[in-house]
């Protein structure tokens, strides 16, 4: 009897470390909706050459550059990368209520720094998009991250078609947004400006976003000493990055900064390892109209309103009205530690 108990319970240790071992070591889903982009290209080398990512789906949004070259770029990008196994789909043509407005003034005529990839030898998964993200989210409940790193078109249109997946996705990590200023103007940051209204939709939808905003981006650059670092070793993907790289910075410096920022790369790092940065929970609104501040996501720091009671001819403050937090607002990243995995993710491929 007690050597059946002592077999018994190491078969049960047994299990219990392999599903434990198994666990530790399953990839996370993820999609990335995407407008690329730079940052957007080396974003997804980094989540394609991450073993804790298993990229689901690129799904691709106007923004950086209109669609069609979007989707043109992406392909380009999984065919280096050997992963035509990923699905890659087009998605909204335009923003959801205003003009397109693109950014070849900062990321090349083509979106990727004018660097001409061989043509792709994948092909465009046929899905809508939108549609691509629902199919996904349902077919994996509560295992998928979503990672948008462009105007959150798309996933409007998706949590708006289907609002149940706001309750089965495991999380969303956007790259959007500041609580300290703009890189579009005093107020918005760019993927944000160029389409509140479904900005307004995904911060409302009903789950937590994990928000990676402009303002940490750009405390988290690639300088030319890691460019020194990628263009040491050799490979496709890390001369590919090693050129983006050099112009971005290039670019940036121009406009007076020291290196460039590494907006989405660092969304998608946030998913492959969670200590590199600092969240904090908030309530943000996103400004849809405003005289200077359209796209200005407005983070409330204290948790409250005051509530403002009408007594007679004035208002009296009557205590708060708390709030309900919506987003994991990132205030801080472990830059060094980001730009050693970036590179070393990045270099030899
Ligand atoms: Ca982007």
């Amino acid at each position: 009897m007690k050597r059946f108990f002592v077999a018994a319970t190491t078969l049960a240790c047994v299990v219990f470390l392999v599903v434990a071992g198994a666990s530790a070591q399953t990839p996370q889903r993820v999609i990335i909706d995407t407008d690329p982009g730079v940052d957007d290209a080396m974003a997804i080398l980094l989540a394609l050459n991450s073993p804790e990512l298993k990229v689901e789906a690129l799904t691709v949004v106007p923004g950086n550059v209109d669609g069609r070259q979007g989707l043109e770029n992406a392909l380009k990008i999984v065919s280096l990368a050997g992963r035509c196994d990923v699905a890659v789909a087009g998605g909204a043509k335009h923003p959801l209520n205003q003009k397109l407005i693109t950014a070849q003034f900062w990321h090349g005529p083509n979106g990727l720094a004018g660097v001409e990839l061989p043509a792709s030898k994948c092909n465009a998964d046929s899905r809508f998009g939108p549609d691509l993200i629902i199919e996904t989210v349902h077919k994996y409940p509560h295992e998928v991250t979503l990672i948008p790193v462009g105007p959150l078109t798309n996933i409007a249109l998706a949590v708006s078609k289907d609002p149940s997946i706001a309750g089965l996705v495991k999380d969303i990590v956007i790259m959007g947004g500041s609580i300290s200023g703009g890189n579009v103007d005093g107020a918005a940051e760019a993927n944000i400006y160029n389409d509140p209204e479904a900005a307004s939709i995904v911060f409302n939808a009903g789950w937590m976003v994990t928000m990676i905003g402009s303002d940490v981006g750009e405390r988290t650059i690639i300088t030319r000493k890691h460019l020194a670092d990628l263009q040491a070793q050799h490979g496709p993907e890390s001369d590919f990055i090693a050129k983006l790289a050099d112009f971005y910075i290039t670019r940036s410096e121009k406009s007076g900064y020291s290196g460039a920022a590494m907006y989405d790369p660092l969304a998608v790092a946030t998913v492959i390892d969670p200590t590199l940065v600092t969240l904090k929970d908030m309530h943000v609104d996103v400004e849809t109209k405003g005289e200077f501040t359209r796209g200005e996501t407005v983070a409330n720091r204290m948790g409250s309103n005051e509530n403002n009671v009408l007594h007679g001819d004035h208002y009296e403050i009557e205590g708060a009205i708390e709030l309900k937090p919506n987003a994991r607002v990132c205030l801080v990243s472990d830059a060094t530690r980001f730009l050693q995995l970036f590179t070393s993710r990045i270099k030899g491929k």
